[in-house]
């Protein structure tokens, strides 16, 4: 599809111009950043009349609007996705190579926008795209942080942390709106006043302290529609009302207390996944863009609305897991405080308007703020919170009468905590998990108890990729591969259509074609790679992947551990039947999260020590890939032979890379966890690689107290053998205590908790089984080929697309744009 717009002659014109307007120099005197900066502002011009267009269409046809509420937008670099979604990718392409300019080294110029951890920042990013492709007047709300996720570097095989300064030069795509700033209070105290007039009680927060919302707006563009969202990200800015310079000590303390609120407030994403930490800044975050956010919207409906109780026809807010959930009670207050309802009334519209998406069932995951800390921060809004859990109570007490028990697990309140899932749960219309396994398990054993008090809530929206960037953007080769055999691109808005390749998979020409394609992925990965770890891979080797958040439970060290199994025997056994294989590695773990570094670190000493080895003669090699973002991720799924997937069984709540590799012809070798199920739902066992306990084992074994892992140490001599070159210096240079807690974890767990909680020597001989199932497919090109295309053939449910839609349907009812 071309637009029918672009002029070439121009856009050239655009990008010398604005090289000399911004920053006086000629085209052959500009640094690589101008030249992105000069090209990304061209590009915004066009953007900016699409952007005008929808905000008018949507002023005129006044749809309901979808607010999707979430701490985490990890967007992605914006040049080459929306020159996709704006069909001017090839022709921008042209105009600029025929200023002698590389698009590539331009888009490589540009900081990767990593507002985010993983997986849930990233499902926020993909929704994004979806909705506006679909055309749903949708507002994405979050926090623009001065730092985002920090920038991973590997320092003698360990991880350093460093800072993300991704706004340093500007950034070409994102607008101001002083316009709507608004005003976010903390602390102080409530006085009630009896106002006459109105027989109500007026709640007055005094000695408060507050700081200015302002927000930036992103340009969301949808693909070949013409239609633009909106990302809505807040930056704190002090109140300006008191003087530095003021004499009186109280206001001058004042002051610079409320300078340095707002410097600390939007200053870094908090890097934790899947783990709460529970820190009052935190907390601050979440009131700060939750408040401003719903202070515009509600000034947004009001402006064409009068009659505030019927708010949900025209609003819903969407809260990605509990990080929002403050939303509720501030909803409560806007409407009571500033608005005048009562609480009923209220309670009406709030319930109709806010809804809850769950993406885990980790406890250390839960949020749950101490009582004292988040009442002394939010007074109001705390008051708020009680009374709701007051009246929750009563519910629960009405329906379970007698039955304390109920009260004690479903409570907000309890324990001096306030349980924010609860509080989502209670007011919310909507509660949904991310793939169908664990909607069951928050069903039938998270939240058993919500479930039965509440069945008609609960549903499931299996979450869902764009396929514009992780194959249009990402694959560009494999992409025109689909659209030649299709003999149509429109499986970029209805991938669906996909299926239409399952009548190539047996075809040896097609075959080849993909298999080429492959090929040539990997070249670009292993390029890289030597640039990037200054490691050769043999592209003609199995690229064996697992990239994502390093996790416990996600299983890195099983990996590793099988990596250094495969040593063994190669040492061992040096003409054993094996086909060369890369075990490729990228992950971040959390600044504080030690376990995790410490894999890291052994991942890395691993590789050290194989990949110089020569007498096991190339024929495995080990390689981390450092600072895995989106951006390099992108060139990983395309590379990828074989996608690991290999999370302990229940505790995944869906996986996403899973379907990025999937979608590029990488089958999985997983458990069956998350939305591997549904995977292999769609492709058939037959092409996937699954192993391991399954959910239900897992948790029966939680349930019983754990298993011994002690017993397989014993009796199987190679994961003896593996575990105990763990602590015997095999790894770290004669140091014995260097990975001694990650061997301890294994056989004996911490005070309190299990040996082996993820089950690691458990499934590690089915993990390994199917890992020569691997090998022997592999050396089968025909079969592997027909496993690789059938997984691409097969992706059609998992676009985000679909997601979206599900939600529209079931939860939002919102209106379609044409
Ligand atoms: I809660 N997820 C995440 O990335 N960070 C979090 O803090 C929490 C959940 C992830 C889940 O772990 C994935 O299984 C899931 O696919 C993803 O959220 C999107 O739903």
């Amino acid at each position: 599809m071309k637009t029918e717009r672009f002029d070439k002659k121009l856009f050239k014109q655009e990008v010398i111009n604005n090289l000399k307007t911004q920053f006086r120099v000629e085209l052959d005197n500009a640094t690589q950043q101008q030249i992105y900066q000069a090209v990304a502002y061209a590009l915004k011009e066009w953007i900016i009349e699409d952007w005008m267009d929808t905000q008018k269409t949507y002023e005129e046809k006044d749809p309901k609007i979808l607010y999707y509420m979430s701490m985490e937008f990890l967007m992605g670099r914006a040049l080459g996705n929306n020159l996709i979604n704006m069909s001017m990718y090839g022709e921008v392409k042209e105009a600029l190579e025929e200023l002698g300019v590389d698009l590539n080294m331009v888009e490589d110029q540009e900081p990767d926008p990593a507002l985010g951890n993983g997986g849930l920042g990233r499902l926020a990013a993909c929704f994004l795209d979806s909705l506006a492709t679909l055309g749903y007047a949708a507002y994405g709300c979050g926090i623009r942080y001065q730092y985002g996720m920090f920038k991973q570097k590997i320092k003698d095989g360990y991880q350093i942390e460093v800072p993300d300064e991704w706004l340093k030069n500007g950034n070409p795509f994102e607008l101001k709106r002083p316009e709507y700033a608004k005003e976010v209070r903390f602390g102080g105290n409530i006085r009630t006043e009896y106002d006459e007039a109105s027989g109500r009680i007026n709640f007055i927060q005094e000695n408060y302290q507050s700081v200015m919302a302002v927000p930036y707006d992103y340009p969301v563009v949808g693909y070949g529609n013409h239609i633009v969202n909106t990302l809505r990200i807040w930056d704190a800015e002090p109140i300006t009302d008191f003087q530095l310079d003021s004499f009186d000590k109280g206001e001058y303390d004042k002051a610079v207390e409320q300078k340095n609120l707002a410097k600390n407030i939007v200053e870094v994403l908090y890097p934790n996944d899947n783990h709460y930490e529970g820190k009052e800044l935190r907390l601050k975050q979440q009131y700060f863009f939750v408040s401003a956010s719903l202070q515009a919207a509600v000034a947004k409906y009001k402006k064409n609305h009068d009659d505030i109780t019927k708010l949900y026809e025209k609003m819903t807010i969407q809260m990605n897991d509990t990080h929002p959930t403050v939303s509720v009670a501030e909803l409560m207050r806007i409407l009571m405080d500033e608005e005048g309802l009562g609480w009923d009334e209220a309670w009406e519209v709030t319930t109709k308007t806010c809804a809850y998406t769950n993406h885990t069932i980790m406890a250390e995951a839960l949020e749950k703020w101490p009582i004292d800390l988040f009442s002394r921060l939010l007074p109001r809004v705390y008051q708020i919170v009680e009374e709701i859990d007051r009246r929750f109570v009563n519910k629960i007490r009405e329906m379970y009468p007698g039955n304390e028990e109920k009260v004690r697990k479903m409570a907000i309140l309890w324990d001096g905590q306030v349980r924010m899932a609860h509080m989502a749960i209670a007011a919310g219309y909507s509660v949904n998990g991310v793939a169908k396994l664990h909607t069951e398990i928050l069903k039938n054993q998270e939240l058993k108890d919500f479930y039965q008090m509440m069945p008609e809530k609960f549903n499931n929206k299996t979450n869902g990729i764009t396929q514009r960037r992780f194959l249009m953007h990402g694959n560009p080769l494999l992409s025109d591969w689909v659209t030649k055999k299709l003999g149509t691109d429109t499986w970029a808005t209805d991938l669906s259509l996909m299926s239409g390749l399952k009548k190539y998979v047996d075809d040896p020409k097609s075959q080849k074609e993909f298999m080429e394609i492959k090929l040539q992925n990997k070249k670009r990965l292993a390029k890289y790679i030597k640039e990037h770890n200054g490691i050769d891979v043999d592209p003609t080797s199995i690229f064996d992947v697992q990239v994502k958040r390093l996790h416990e439970y996600k299983r890195q060290l099983m990996n590793i551990l099988h990596v250094m199994y495969l040593y063994n025997q190669l040492k061992k056994n040096p003409n054993m039947n094996f086909y060369p294989t890369t075990f490729i590695f990228g992950a971040k773990a959390a600044a504080g999260y030690r376990r995790a570094k410490q894999t890291i670190k052994l991942i890395n000493s691993v590789a050290d020590k194989v990949n110089n080895d020569a007498s096991i003669k190339g024929k495995l090699k080990v390689v981390f890939i450092e600072d895995y973002r989106v951006s390099n991720a992108e060139l990983i799924f395309a590379a990828a032979d074989v996608s690991e997937q290999i999370s302990t069984a229940s505790k995944e709540a869906s996986g996403t890379g899973n379907m990025k590799f999937m979608l590029n012809g990488a089958p999985t070798l997983g458990t069956m966890d998350g939305a591997n199920v549904e995977i292999v739902d769609e492709i058939g066992e037959e092409n996937a690689f699954i192993f391991g306990l399954s959910s239900e084992e897992v948790i029966n074994y939680e349930n019983n107290g754990g298993y011994h892992p002690y017993e397989i140490y014993e009796n199987d001599k190679d994961i003896h053998e593996v575990l105990d070159q763990l602590v015997d210096g095999t790894y770290a240079d004669g140091d014995h205590e260097l990975y001694k807690d990650l061997y301890q974890s294994l056989l004996f767990g911490d005070t309190g908790s299990q040996a082996d909680m993820y089950f690691i020597l458990k499934d590690f001989r089915s993990y390994a089984e199917a890992h020569e199932k691997v090998a022997k497919a592999y050396q089968d090109t025909k079969k592997w080929a027909k496993m690789a295309m059938t997984n691409t053939a097969g992706c059609g449910k998992f676009s985000s697309d679909r997601t979206i839609q599900e939600y529209v349907d079931d939860i939002w009812h919102l209106d379609k744009i044409r």
